[in-house]
């Protein structure tokens, strides 16, 4: 299961390097005259819309365990329990009263469709909020809308939100990480940390691929557990990942100062000309990020200067 989810990872990582965001390859294929495969587009607003229909009906549908979280609030044993309103069940308090809204967007054809995400707090987390491109130490299930669950990881593992899908590292920014204590036998003992569950459309997740128990256009739902973070430094340049976005529209996937097709968070050169941004930062080391030609630019974005 792990292994699958990470090849997803790698393929949407390759497709985030030489396309800066999260892009969608839509397609089904049908035949044409010619018996030649050719690719269908599925407009993108259309499937957004679709998808988020079938999150509201999900979520109105469906309630989670705050019984427990309320009646036990420091026991971090506790797993997100998500069930049918139902039986017994009918009158709890259904998802969509709880949950939060995030809006995001997906390009197709160069032209921002609009996307909801929906996030449910069941333990905010109390230490260091991630941003978006930050490494995260997280134990997770992904399910798609039916319940059927096509990955999990009950021991967590670190993952860098560079690599993986819009949803989930959009998503996981509305949390906090925890705090842990050392055991005597040298193992972690992880508390205060957010813990939720993030249901998204699938332009925000793997749209029209298809890979294992995950069809084509799924929405997809995250219950995670975030215990600890790193903030990261992808290319060592010693700019920040997340300071890296430079047109700060807070997405640091889309910035290439030097257009030279490799983006500032994995580019040690920023802006090509010769001198690696490690060393253009601070040359006097007076803690301030060097301007010399006073023009706002700083030097290591700016090729005008490379002494
Ligand atoms: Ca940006
Ligand atoms: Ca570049
Ligand atoms: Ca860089
Ligand atoms: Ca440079």
């Amino acid at each position: 299961m792990y292994l699958a989810l990470q090849f997803y990872l790698m393929k949407i990582n390759f497709l985030a390097r030489i396309n800066f965001i999260f892009i969608i390859i839509l397609f089904s294929c049908k035949k044409n005259d010619n018996n030649i495969e050719e690719v269908v587009v599925r407009d993108a607003s259309v499937q957004s819309v679709a998808d988020d229909v079938k999150l509201r009906a999900y979520l109105e549908s469906h309630f989670y365990n705050y019984d427990d979280f309320q009646a036990s609030p420091g026991d971090y044993s506790i797993k997100i329990r998500i069930d049918t309103l139902s039986g017994d069940n009918i009158d709890k308090i259904p998802l969509i009263n709880m949950v939060q809204e995030q809006n995001l967007t997906v390009k197709q054809d160069d032209i921002d469709i609009p996307h909801k995400l929906y996030y449910l707090v069941a333990r905010q987390g109390t230490s260091s909020r991630p941003s978006n491109i930050d490494s995260t130490y997280v134990s997770y299930e992904g399910s798609l809308i039916d319940g059927s669950v096509f990955d999990s990881r009950d021991l967590p593992l670190w993952f860098d939100l560079a690599q993986v899908v819009q949803g989930f590292r959009m998503g996981i920014t509305n949390f906090k990480s925890g705090t842990y204590s050392i055991n005597s036998n040298g193992t972690f003992t992880y508390e205060n940390f957010g813990q939720g569950v993030m249901f998204f459309p699938s332009g925000l997740g793997y749209y029209s691929n298809s890979n294992g128990a995950i069809p084509q256009y799924s929405p997809l739902v995250f219950n995670f557990s975030l215990y600890t973070m790193n903030i990261t430094d992808h290319d060592n340049d010693g700019i920040a990942s997340y300071l890296e976005d430079v047109d700060l529209d807070g997405e640091p996937l889309n910035d290439d100062t030097d257009e030279d097709g490799n983006i500032n968070l994995y580019d040690s050169d920023d802006d090509d000309d010769g001198v690696l941004t490690i060393n253009e930062i601070d040359k006097d080391n007076n803690g301030v990020i060097d301007d010399t030609d006073g023009d706002g630019v700083p030097d290591y974005l700016d090729p005008d200067t490379t002494d």
